[in-house]
């Protein structure tokens, strides 16, 4: 449905909400709707969990749009926020299903702190087992403004077929991919009608005093009264209206375009909610990285300022390059594009040294725009290619990743000599290795990090260690006598002269140093040894037979028996670990925590987080590969954690020392 072009700027919209929720068939329903059909899945109802964003373009009654549809996972909530930081308006897509409005609350949060407009899709309305209404007051806990609904759906035989408009008092019945044909209001539906209406009023005459003076006479607004007070409130972030619909049979998705055309802010008044100045030179922003095949490196990205032309060299803050061409999608394919304008969602292309999130413009330096941060990784894997000739090509197609999902890290670990991919749980790893064999054809074997164990000594030894060698002429001789020692936790090796009256000479004394702290490297347990100190008190020379490589040589001896000897023992990594979770699970954590050797520290309300506690605790770093899976699933997917190393605790046991 193109229609003739209103000259209005093209506005944004991203869908989200729970996973399951009904986003991505919403998508297509809404796509479909204005003409623009996406390729769909063979089968709907066995339709594959969103991994990324994905981005729709559309013309609707006139008005250009991009929707964006967004995973519902938490593990990709990263795309979700790079979609939110472009969006006019979110549509906060859910089920009716009182149990599951607790799934909505962090974005709800995300979507007042951020001052985005927003409105509630109750979707699945077909499906019988919720309720509307108390699937409204389940969500009023979570949401920072008044809910008003404004549809009241109409039942008929257990299922819901339609819907009365409670601000035009108008019924309509869905028809399957059709709009909705009108009827009469049933008249078992008036209560019901009036009582949504009331309500709706009220909540809008809190903000209103002209229409409060009309409701304490009992004068009835006009219909053009409250669409204009939904419209400035919805705007300001003051009320959030709430929609019903069934997207898989297209039910309420014609209401819903009529609502975002209405409600949705242009590109300028959203510019201006973020802190960008109107005048200016063109401006855009990245709000995502892909590498396409054939066409490069894309910055997917939002113009909010200007137009932005093809050819033109675009900088960013690690500096400029050459634009080499603007794609658009309209549905399902890619066309080029000569010039971007404000409002428009387009892929930049070759952009090489701009990254997502960054502001670029042709006229010199672009001012830097806030862009969501990375939540902290959660989950981590050791990875190795299962040829070793494709080492050099798995760093070249990690790094090409990382680009693209900054929730993903990498880090080679010097301890355990381990190449560690983090991210945000099982499945997003997962999906990461899928692409490396997919777009790189790299097959990567992954498994549990290990620990970056240590050791350390509990006692302190005299060590003589003597080597004494004659092999044909020229012989090999050094003597060395050490005391090993146990220092303070956390104050690392020293090595200490105390020889007197030459009895080891000074030049071979930095050997003997050197190869005591080499020596320290592997302990009897095969782990680093730290907080020791070896002391050099005594030894012997030969003015011939002496050399560094002798005096290295005993002092390894002298090492190896010396800290078997000193009651040694195995160091693991303690983390400090801080849980977030709803405070309906605060014990559940803390018993997960106890569980992994955890010991509680305590906890606390989360700051800024009404209903949410964060639980601390002390949590040996072994115990925490696969947390993240239990506490999302026991906190309805929406538990989380951060660590920090904390200190180093001699095991009591548990851990399990690395065959020597
Ligand atoms: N009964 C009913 N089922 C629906 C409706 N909309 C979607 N579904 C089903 O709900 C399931 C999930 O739909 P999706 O569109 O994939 O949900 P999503 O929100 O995109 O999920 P994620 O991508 O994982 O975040 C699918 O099996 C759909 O067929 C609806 O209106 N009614
Ligand atoms: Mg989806």
């Amino acid at each position: 449905m193109s229609g003739t072009p209103t000259g209005r700027s093209p506005r944004t919209v991203a869908l989200v909400g729970p996973s399951g929720s009904g986003k991505s068939t919403l998508f297509e329903a809404l796509m479909e709707a204005a003409g623009s059909p996406v390729k769909r899945p063979a089968d709907p109802r066995n339709r594959p969990a969103t991994t990324e964003l994905r981005v729709g373009h559309c013309t609707y009654l006139g008005d250009a749009w991009a929707v964006i549809d967004c995973p519902g996972s938490i593990e990709f909530a990263h795309e979700a926020a790079a979609a939110l930081a472009m969006a006019d308006l979110a549509v906060l897509v859910c089920e009716p299903q009182p149990a599951k409005a607790l799934a909505t609350s962090p974005l709800m949060k995300t979507l007042a702190d951020n001052r985005i407009p927003h409105l509630v899709f109750i979707n699945k309305i077909d499906t019988s087992e919720g309720s509307v209404r108390d699937t409204l007051a389940a969500l009023q806990a979570y949401a920072a403004c008044p809910l008003v609904l404004r549809q009241v759906p109409i039942s008929e035989g257990g299922a819901v077929t339609g819907y009365v408009d409670v601000v035009s008092e108008r019924a309509y019945r869905y028809r399957k991919g059709q709009p909705s044909e009108l009827i009469q209001i049933p008249s078992a539906m008036q209560d019901a009608e009036q009582e949504a209406k009331s309500k709706l009023v009220e909540t809008l005459a809190d903000r209103d005093d002209a229409l409060l003076e009309k409701v304490l006479e009992d004068i009835p607004p006009s219909s053009g009264e409250l669409y204009a007070d939904l419209h400035k409130d919805l705007a300001a972030g003051a009320v959030t209206e709430v929609l019903l619909g069934a997207s898989e049979q297209a039910g309420g998705v014609r209401r819903l375009w009529k609502a975002l055309r209405h409600d949705t802010p242009d590109v300028t008044e959203t510019a201006a909610r973020k802190g960008i100045d109107a005048d200016g030179p063109p401006l855009a922003q990245v709000f995502k990285t892909v590498h396409a095949g054939h066409t490069g490196k894309l910055s997917y990205a939002r113009i909010w300022r200007g137009a932005i032309k093809d050819g033109a060299t675009l900088s960013g803050p690690a500096g400029g390059t050459r634009l080499g061409g603007i794609y658009q999608m309209p549905g399902a394919e890619m066309s080029k594009t000569a010039e971007a304008e404000a409002g428009q969602v387009v892929a930049l292309a070759r952009l090489d040294p701009v990254a997502t999130g960054d502001a670029v413009t042709p006229n010199g330096t672009a001012e830097a725009l806030p862009f969501p941060a990375p939540p902290p990784p959660v989950y981590a894997l050791a990875i190795t290619t299962t040829d070793r000739k494709d080492d050099v090509k798995l760093s070249g197609a990690l790094a090409k990743l990382l680009e693209e999902d900054a929730s993903l890290g990498l880090e080679h670990d010097a301890e355990t000599g381990e190449t560690v991919l983090h991210g945000q749980g099982e499945i997003h790893l997962n999906t990461t290795l899928e692409r490396l064999a997919r777009n790189y054809g790299l097959k990567v074997a992954s498994r549990r990090p290990d620990v970056a164990y240590k050791e350390t000594i509990r006692s302190a030894v005299h060590q003589h260690g003597r080597l004494k060698r004659q092999t044909g002429g020229h012989g090999q001789f050094a003597d060395v006598k050490i005391d090993i020692a146990p220092r303070e936790r956390g104050a690392g090796f020293a090595f200490i002269d105390k020889v007197v009256g030459g009895a080891v000479p000074r030049n071979f004394i930095p050997a003997v140093g050197e190869a005591a702290e080499d020596a320290a490297k592997k302990g009897p347990f095969g782990y680093p040894v730290v907080d020791i100190s070896v002391t050099l008190t005594d030894g012997q020379f030969h003015s011939v037979d002496s050399s560094d490589m002798a005096f290295r040589t005993a002092t390894q001896i002298a090492m190896k028996e010396g800290l078997a000897a000193a009651d040694p023992v195995l160091l693991e990594p303690i983390d400090r670990v801080s849980v977030s979770v709803p405070n309906e699970f605060t014990a559940r954590a803390q018993r997960l925590l106890s569980g992994r050797r955890g010991q509680i520290l305590g906890y606390a309300e989360k700051p800024g987080w009404p209903g949410w506690d964060d639980v601390e605790a002390l949590v040996p770093a072994a115990e925490l590969h696969g947390l993240i899976i239990e506490l999302r699933s026991q906190t309805m997917g929406l538990g989380s954690y951060v660590r920090s190393f904390d200190h180093l605790a001699e095991s009591r046991g548990e851990a399990k020392p690395r065959a020597a």
